[in-house]
């Protein structure tokens, strides 16, 4: 009762407002078109007493007050619908169908509908459905410019169906062929289709509830809650993760688990300001005040199938530098080089592994792109040199802003950009100003125009020769402006205050960012503001490439579908909190889904200062990210796994050297990420789809299909619960079989221990770890092979140079071998033979977890004795085998 007179008083207040302005509402008396007497409305479903006019319309219900504290429903189901009608039949193609629709006679409040549009379905592959409506005359609307690459199998035999209907308005289906689940239904929202300049809104249904994905922001179930009724609005913003915020990138990408354990993916290639809202009973609600209603779906099945076909589509990612798998450390504000010198010291000082070392803006002289500052960071170049020289790399960091207060000649980066032309303009064609982290005034470089980055990549390679960096951190490319829009602020018009804007943080399009009028080359800043950090990955990664010579690592902030065919992504300025563990893994495994497999968070947390126990907990967990990161806020405590004294350090490096060890198994994963498009790090409903428990377990990940981590995520806790589903899993560290999979089992996990289990049926390839990869890929190699229920099991290894070549793939001098096991035998075949340095390097040693028991073994037909078995656990060790990587072999137990 107290809700419904709180809400009676806001009413009034809406009536109110609306009478005292209805020429901006564009309608007199507060209510939409569909008027409807008392008696005469049926409330509408998922509403109640408290629901207010904005979450009615998100309801697609008509919304008007009526008298306070009855019974009658003031947001009510339309009688009109305002939806769109099938003129004529669709006409087939071999290729696709197309249909045409006309408005119906309802009208919205929105401006500019379109009154007839077409919506073109084309059948790209068996398994890859386009469907786009776009309206059917009038000026073109803005297209993402992404390249959708062709798919590899033909569309004879497509995985689905569509489905079209008019009763009594246009409505269609996506349905799967092999079962008849409908995955995609507008039946629901047939009534507000909406396809106005400003404001596009769709409703659909789902199959099933299990629904992963769309961001970028935070989350803390990495399933969706649909009772929760959470509403996303999607728009690249620099803020912290925190809820449904709208964070740095736009992913309008989602995955559904279909009960029967089928799965499928959507991708919405729209970059506008848009919303994704999850609705109780299964069904989204997407609203975009620009471009098109451009729908991909891939069809799978299997939830690995959905992102191979979607990479496929997008672009995958490319191999990472051997290098950028290795424990990487970084912190804003070293503020010297004396201290990211003791930082680097205390790590080498307990012997943890450590790959690639950071410089953040503090490195840079007054935060000018491509300068260091030579006071605080005097020797930093030879630094660097020092660094390599013991294997370790450096990757520093870039902003867009160019400071425009340097003394005219004394900052070619600025210079160059004015004579090149490379800024985003304000309307009237003078470049948009604003402020960033430098002191005076700056401009953005429109990283759509062939200018820019022709300019970037010139000053990218030319930076090489000041700071020899190995791999580039773009960051604060949402694009984020610590003044909103301009320093002249945004003319009023209807890009920069559009009728609608979605809940995004701040309430209007240009907080924190550029002027929506603000014009680029690809179109106004209102279309491509969102595809900001994906402008400038490409040019990042070709400057970096051609800087070095080398494979490079590129890291950016702002994201979007596709970006991960250039850049890795870490997530954001998380905080120093337990929760952060838990939505670390929900990210990581969402940014797979998203075909960007190298990503991780801030280990330690960002934000705030750790403690010593949540470091070493979150040290343990990172050492299992694909990217993995130490990073920490300025004026915050240091947080270098050295920091805190021996039992941080301790378990930091045990962690990381089971990391090291791994390395060419997490390598392949890579490499089969990249050719084939499988995600790196996954949940296990990707290998057990039909399991209802997997489908929410969120704390656990896996590595491939062979490694399982399952680490501590929270304080004060000596023990986790652990799910294992019905198969073979075996303790990483001794071999021994959990005895009762299936179920939830409570895994002790004292602090200096992270739990972590081999899946049966998979050979892992192992080699020995070091303080970095370059001495670790010199040591022998291993294989970890852990059988199934069959006895039998199967493994990859790829390797090759490591990153000397960009691209090894297409030149072909890599290393390719299969492992087998079955019958009692391990053969090992190589498939490619291209890296040389192949001949040279030995497999040593196997470990074999659940074998039954055996009298004899045989290498290469030659009776071996040099293996021990462990009494408890039945692992046997097989050890000093010598065999040349280059060539085929066989290892036989004999019953
Ligand atoms: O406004 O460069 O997310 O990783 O350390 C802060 C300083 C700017 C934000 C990045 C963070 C980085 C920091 N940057």
């Amino acid at each position: 009762m107290a809700h419904r007179l709180r809400m009676t008083a806001l009413a009034y207040l809406l009536v109110a407002v609306a009478l005292i302005v209805p020429a901006a509402l564009g309608q007199g008396h507060g209510c939409d078109d569909d008027y409807q007497e008392d008696g005469d409305r049926t409330g509408c479903p998922g509403s109640s007493h408290d629901t207010v006019e904005e979450s009615c319309h998100l309801l697609n219900c008509t919304w008007c007050p009526t008298v306070p504290d009855t019974p009658i429903p003031w947001c009510y189901v339309s009688k009109v619908g305002v939806g769109y009608v099938m003129v004529g039949e669709p006409i087939n193609s071999p290729g696709g169908v197309r249909v045409e629709l006309q408005r119906s006679a309802g009208r919205t409040r929105w401006d500019n509908e379109a009154e007839n549009l077409v919506l073109e379905a084309e059948f790209q592959s068996n398994g890859r459905l386009r469907v786009k409506i776009t309206p059917a005359t009038g000026p073109p609307r803005f297209e993402v410019p992404i390249e959708i690459l062709p798919p590899a199998e033909g569309n004879q035999d497509p995985l689905y169906e569509l489905q079209f209907e008019n009763s009594p308005l246009f409505s269609f289906k996506v349905i799967r062929k092999a079962t008849g689940t409908v995955l995609f239904d507008t039946t629901v929202g047939q009534k507000n289709f909406v396809y106005a300049d400003q404001y596009l809104s769709l409703t659909w249904s789902l199959p099933s509830e299990n629904v992963y994905g769309i961001g970028e922001n935070e989350q803390t179930s990495f399933k969706h809650d649909f009772s929760a009724n959470k509403r996303y609005p999607l728009w690249a913003r620099d803020h912290t993760p925190e809820g449904t915020v709208n964070i740095y990138g736009v992913q309008p990408y989602y995955t559904v688990l279909e009960t029967d354990g089928n799965a499928h993916s959507v991708a919405l290639v729209n970059a506008n300001a848009q919303e994704f809202t999850m609705r109780p009973g299964g069904s989204i609600n997407y609203i975009t005040i620009g471009g098109v209603l451009d729908f991909y779906f891939f069809l799978g099945p299997s939830p690995e199938n959905t992102v191979q076909q979607y990479t496929e589509a997008v672009g995958r990612a490319p191999m990472p530098p051997y290098w950028g798998l290795g424990f990487q450390l970084c912190r804003y504000g070293y503020d010297s080089i004396a201290n990211m010198r003791a930082a680097v010291d205390r790590t080498e000082q307990y012997d943890i592994p450590h790959d690639v070392q950071y410089g953040d803006i503090d490195i840079m002289l007054r935060r000018l792109d491509f300068t260091y500052d030579p006071v605080r960071f005097n020797g930093l170049p030879e630094y660097i040199r020092e660094l390599k020289a013991k294997g370790i790399k450096f990757v520093t960091i870039l902003d867009p802003a160019i400071s425009i207060g340097e003394p005219p000649g004394s900052y070619e980066t600025f210079d160059l950009g004015q004579t090149m032309d490379v800024w985003v303009k304000r309307a009237d064609g003078t470049p948009t100003q604003g402020k960033v982290w430098p002191d005076p005034p700056v401009y953005f470089p429109d990283y759509s125009s062939e200018s820019t980055k022709e300019w970037w990549i010139y000053l990218i390679k030319e930076f090489h020769n000041l700071l020899e960096y190995d791999g580039l951190w773009i960051d604060m490319n949402e694009p984020a402006n610590f003044i909103d829009g301009d320093v002249n602020g945004c003319p009023g018009n209807s890009l920069n205050s559009p009728p609608y804007v979605p809940p995004i943080f701040g309430g209007t399009l240009w907080s924190f960012t550029l002027c929506a009028d603000s014009v680029q080359a690809a179109g106004v800043h209102y279309d491509v503001h969102s595809l900001y950090g994906w402008f400038q990955s490409e040019p990042t990664l070709i400057g970096t490439q051609e800087g070095t010579g080398k494979r490079a690592l590129v890291l950016s902030r702002s994201t979007f579908l596709g970006s991960g065919r250039w850049a890795a992504h870490w997530l954001g300025d998380n905080f120093s909190r337990w929760s952060n563990l838990h939505f670390s893994i929900i990210g990581m495994l969402q940014y797979n889904h998203f075909g960007v497999p190298l990503s991780g968070s801030d280990i330690c947390g960002f934000n705030d200062n750790t403690t010593p126990e949540m470091c070493q907990r979150w040290g343990q967990l990172g050492a299992f990210y694909p990217f993995s990161r130490n990073h920490n806020a300025i004026f915050n405590q240091d947080q270098d796994p050295g920091y805190f004294g021996p039992a941080v350090a301790n378990s930091t490096r045990t962690a990381l050297r089971i990391r090291y060890n791994l390395l060419p198994y997490l390598y392949t994963l890579f490499h089969l990420h990249h050719t084939r498009g499988d995600t790196v790090v996954r949940a296990l409903w990707h290998l057990f789809p039909t399991d209802q428990v997997a489908s929410g377990i969120d704390k656990q990940f896996l590595w491939g299909t062979g490694l399982l981590i399952s680490a501590v995520l929270d304080e004060g806790q000596t023990s986790v619960q652990a799910y294992f589903p019905d198969s073979r899993w075996f303790n990483y560290y001794d071999g021994m079989e959990v005895q009762t999979p299936g179920q939830t089992v409570q895994l002790q996990a004292p602090l200096d221990y992270i739990p972590l289990h081999v899946h049966g049926g998979n050979i892992l390839p192992t080699q020995d770890p070091e303080r970095t990869t370059l001495l670790a890929r010199n040591n022998p190699f291993g294989l970890i092979i852990a059988l199934d229920e069959n006895q039998s099991a199967q493994g990859t290894l790829f390797y090759d140079d490591g990153g000397d070549t960009i691209d090894s793939h297409t030149v072909g001098n890599y290393y390719l071998a299969e492992y087998e096991f079955s019958n009692g035998t391990l053969t090992g075949t190589v498939a490619q033979n291209g890296y040389a340095e192949m001949a040279t390097k030995r497999l040593d040693t196997l470990r074999l977890m659940g074998h039954t028991p055996f009298r004899l073994m045989y290498v290469n037909g030659n009776p071996w004795f040099d293996y021990t078995v462990n009494g408890a656990t039945g692992e046997v060790t097989v050890l000093h085998l010598q065999l040349p990587m280059n060539l085929a072999f066989t290892v036989r137990c004999e019953p």
